[in-house]
């Protein structure tokens, strides 16, 4: 049963978020002035003075801050606080360039328990679950994250980080797990092993899972929660603001709340950093007003969704933002269409006789652009029956077509060759980019 951890913080009305949030701002960006050289010189840049920024409405005055900011400024040019304050450091993978470090004082820490356990509440959590955290420990922050969440809430944490997925399944089960916290992916993978280890999913205790840190569909989401016979949380957040726990899903599945006492969210037009009006798709933006340890100011995420305020059935009144539909980096453009991943997810999870294991394949033949689509079999629907593979391939390629408005080439190919992942999956090869 999904519960509200802190009625008074979800559930506040509108006029009191925007004057909490208004008061807070105005101490965060006082703070930030006084403290940090580099947000000094953008606003003294843009004209800006702390006291111009007199409520929430006049944070589209604020300069923006992006990934180059903090590589610029690498590893702690953004900390607001001595270093003797800081008790943790997180990092990005820095897959894309440099690492970012994100430093947290120990208020940070209690704040982002909270985030978090509000994010477990609303996946059933209480003092009686057992929370396992299977994202991966160290520098990434989804393992810990989870891992303080589970704390705040006074469940049992088990911290089996990603990987060694037998030993994983095998705790699950001993343990009674009954919240299972992961990457999409990886829960896929796990629900396949059990399958694989002859176990039933029913003599396990799981309730729910809260699954995040790459982006799912609403398709993905359904598969899985059959697959695992459990309830999930969409879980978002990043390393700059906090890690998980700056947004989460409620049981009406309508979107994602955001935790905008803490950190307030914005869309912008990624070209002209104008702020777009509710439902309009755009890239998302976030302040801290809040954290001590590195309070970002208006983040440039790059992440593309839209925003809602209209109440939502559950009770809270945190604005809410749509599933993200991927990076503005993760966009492919293919013969000049714009193509996200998770459509192409959509699009084949829509189709019964296909595993939610696929590959997308960009190159380019000439000057022509080029998109394969590899997609698994179920095992249940694998056959060597030439017509049947020609009817699943033919009937993947016209829905793609109609989903995408582009012509792609789709592969079928056996179960279990596409390679499983135990954290965030990699679903593109662009081979245009060597
Ligand atoms: O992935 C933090 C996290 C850990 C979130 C565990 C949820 C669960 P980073 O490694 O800094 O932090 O990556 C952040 O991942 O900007 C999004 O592009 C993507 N992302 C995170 N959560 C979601 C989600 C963690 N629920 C980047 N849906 C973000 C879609 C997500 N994308």
């Amino acid at each position: 049963m999904s519960k509200i951890w802190n009625p008074e913080a979800e559930c506040m009305s509108r006029d009191k978020m925007h004057a909490l949030q208004s008061e807070r701002l105005i101490k965060k960006v006082k703070e930030v002035y006084d403290n940090v050289p580099h947000y000094r010189a953008k606003m003294d840049e843009k004209g800006v003075k702390p006291e111009d920024i007199r409520s929430v409405d006049d944070l589209h005055l604020l300069p923006f801050t992006s990934k180059q900011d903090l590589r610029d400024t690498y590893p702690n040019g953004l900390f607001a606080r001595p270093n003797k304050d800081i008790v943790e450091i997180h990092a990005t993978s820095g897959t894309t360039g440099k690492q970012v470090v994100a430093g947290y004082t120990k208020n940070d820490l209690e704040l982002w328990g909270e985030v978090m356990a509000r994010v477990l509440a609303s996946a059933g959590g209480d003092e009686n679950s057992v929370v396992q955290s299977s994202y991966g420990y160290g520098l990434f922050t989804g393992g810990l994250g989870a891992h303080y969440g589970a704390q705040t809430l006074g469940a049992m944490a088990i911290p089996t980080s990603s990987g060694n997925t037998e030993r994983q399944i095998r705790m699950m089960k001993d343990l009674g797990t009954t919240i299972l916290c992961c990457t999409p992916s990886y829960a896929a993978y796990i629900g396949e092993t059990i399958r694989e280890m002859g176990l039933d999913i029913n003599e396990f205790k799981l309730e729910a899972g809260v699954f995040g840190a790459e982006p799912w569909t609403v398709e993905m989401q359904h598969e899985i929660e059959k697959m695992l016979n459990i309830r999930t949380v969409d879980v978002y957040g990043l390393t700059e603001i906090i890690g998980p726990g700056v947004a989460f899903s409620c049981e009406k599945e309508c979107g994602i709340h955001i935790n905008e006492d803490h950190f307030i969210p914005e869309i912008i037009d990624p070209d002209t950093g104008e702020v777009l009006p509710d439902g309009t798709l755009g890239e998302l933006v976030f302040t801290c007003i809040t954290k001590e340890g590195m309070p970002v100011i208006r983040y440039r995420t790059r992440d593309i969704t839209s925003l809602t305020h209209e109440p939502c059935e559950c009770g809270r009144t945190l604005v809410r933002m749509g599933k993200i539909q991927g990076r503005s980096d993760d966009m492919l453009i293919i013969r000049g269409v714009n193509v996200f991943p998770s459509q192409v997810e959509s699009a084949l999870l829509d189709i019964s006789d296909v595993a939610p294991y696929y590959m997308l394949i960009v190159d380019r033949v000439g000057t022509r652009d080029t998109l394969e689509v590899q997609v698994e079999m179920a095992p249940d629907f694998f056959s060597d029956e030439i017509k049947h593979l020609e009817k699943l391939e033919k009937e993947i390629y016209e829905k793609l077509k109609s989903a995408l408005g582009l012509a792609v080439k789709v592969k079928l190919v056996e179960p279990k060759s596409i390679t499983r992942s135990e954290g965030k999956a990699v679903r593109v090869i662009d081979k245009r980019k060597k």
